[in-house]
């Protein structure tokens, strides 16, 4: 069999190159909003085994978890400056086209029978290989293997980044997918738990940047003319002509990393509508459908639960919250047949109290394990009866985010939005009871949503109102929910 670099090979390590370079900024963009790297799921403050930040947080006062957020540069980030919404766009429709181009070049690999360049078909490969670096160590070339393109240690480097690596960066990338931990917890272990999972990420992160130095030193090392010559004629042949052209598409991809990280920074809504449109289709296929069955042991329970969003600072509140919330109502209203009130009590004296203890997963990457108890969502709606035409939940919620979160980058009262089919999941719950205790202020009292198919900032705290719409986009800037708005998330976050 000829072993050669035909013109899919070529195309696709030019695709590769452009996602990897979005793939690797974007993913600093998300480990910017919470520069912290953890082996346990508690995430407690001050137990990180890597941190990429400065700050320092204060011992004596409330802080949360938007507090602890790094701003990086445009230089190392995607886009730069606080905007998780949009890395989080970068690196999911990056990774769509990333996993295509893959799929498409593996199974390229095999129709022409090219992948046996990178199967080690011999043991022998391996002491070989080890020859190849002491070789290269001395300023030498190492000879190619019989037969092959490669010398051994290329051999097995190229092998285990697509048949390894790559398909670990998936694995673990998915294994943070709360959708995916909800429905499948054993998946999560299998990782030795979610913040393992996002760790073993962040080393997969590092063996690609390591790689990806060697190889350029290597085509150096090799002939820069002759190598660029194999990946853009597929043949060594004009070797000048290749090394420009080599040049002149490594600017290309700079200037599309520069228009492209301009336009995202002035024009995030834009990025947030057409990304979020394919990302939450493929969302709603993939992951909308899985329920959670999570049911973590008392003794996995995290000693502190972490916190995100300050609570209501205001009278009302504090008055209500200081007679135990006895004055609590909570309307449940809009495109319903019966619209209805409960009082707390109304809701704790439901007969159907259920108890749940699940692993909470932030967008910024922190998560928690509790215990919520409270009642299922789908009995409030079963009582009101939604009309035909709702589609979608409000949470509205006693927070006004200008009052409460000055630093936040938004105003207006906080609301989110869920599609109606997620209010009827099993593990979809009012919850009014953490750890066995009321509720506390901090994680929402008396009321919040717990949605354990999906990340974090969907579930509400301090909610006062629950209305049926048919759409939302009438409400606040129309995206579906304060963050959507504020700060560019999706509506539909299974991940
Ligand atoms: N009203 C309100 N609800 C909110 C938030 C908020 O800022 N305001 N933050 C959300 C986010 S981003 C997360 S991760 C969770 C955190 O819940 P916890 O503080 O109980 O851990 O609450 C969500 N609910
Ligand atoms: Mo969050």
């Amino acid at each position: 069999m000829e072993f050669g670099y035909p013109w899919w090979l070529r195309i696709e390590h030019f695709a590769n190159i452009i996602f990897m370079v979005f793939l690797i900024r974007s993913g600093l963009e998300i480990l910017a909003t919470h520069p912290k790297l953890y082996w346990s799921d508690d995430s407690r403050p001050g137990s990180e085994w890597g941190r990429f930040t400065k700050k320092v947080m204060p011992k004596d006062k409330l802080y949360d978890t938007l507090d602890e957020e790094e701003s990086y540069s445009s230089l190392v980030s995607m886009p730069g400056h606080k905007m998780l919404g949009m890395g989080r766009h970068w690196h999911f429709i990056t990774v769509l086209g990333w996993i295509m181009t893959g799929i498409i070049y593996v199974a390229l690999l095999f129709i022409t029978g090219q992948y046996h360049r990178y199967v080690p078909y011999s043991w022998e490969v391996f002491p070989r290989a080890w020859q190849d670096i002491v070789t290269y160590l001395s300023f030498d070339l190492p000879p190619t293997l019989p037969g092959q393109p490669f010398n051994a240690i290329q051999q097995l480097s190229y092998g285990a980044v697509i048949f390894i690596l790559a398909p670990f960066q998936i694995l673990t990338g998915a294994a943070q997918s709360p959708a995916i931990e909800a429905r499948f917890p054993w998946f999560v272990r299998l990782w030795g738990g979610r913040q393992w999972a996002r760790s073993l990420h962040f080393f997969g992160l590092l063996a690609f940047v390591g790689f990806i130095v060697i190889h350029l030193l290597m085509v150096t090392v090799h002939g820069f003319g002759p190598e660029t010559a194999k990946i853009v004629f597929g043949r060594e042949e004009h070797p000048v002509w290749a090394m420009l052209i080599t040049f002149a598409a490594l600017i290309g991809v700079v200037i599309l990393n520069v228009i492209a990280t301009k336009y995202t920074l002035s024009h995030p809504r834009n990025i947030q509508r057409w990304f979020g449109a394919v990302i939450m289709k493929v969302r709603r296929l993939g992951l909308h459908p899985l329920t959670s069955r999570q049911n973590y042991s008392k003794s996995e329970l995290t000693p502190e639960h972490r916190v995100n969003g300050k609570p209501p600072d205001v009278d009302s509140y504090k008055i209500m919250a200081a007679h135990d919330f006895v004055d609590y109502t909570i309307e449940v209203g809009g495109l319903v047949e019966r619209p209805m009130t409960f009082t707390l009590e109304d809701l704790r004296t439901f007969p159907t109290k259920q108890t749940q203890r699940v692993l909470h997963n932030c967008v910024q990457g922190w998560t928690s394990i509790g215990e919520w108890s409270g009642i299922p969502l789908r009995q409030i709606v079963e009582l009101v009866k939604p009309l035909p035409e709702a589609r979608h939940l409000v949470f509205w919620t006693m927070q006004d985010t200008e009052r409460d979160e000055p630093s936040a980058e938004g105003v207006g009262q906080f609301y989110e939005t869920i599609d109606l089919d997620l209010a009827y999941h099993p593990q979809t719950l009012l919850a009014y009871e953490m750890n066995g205790e009321p509720l506390p202020i901090k994680h929402g009292a008396p009321l919040r949503l717990r949605l354990e198919t999906q990340v974090g900032f969907k579930m509400a705290k301090w909610i006062e109102r629950i209305e049926f719409v048919s759409d939302y986009s009438q409400i606040g800037e129309g995206m579906g929910g304060w963050r959507e708005d504020n700060v560019f998330y999706d509506q539909d976050v299974g991940i």
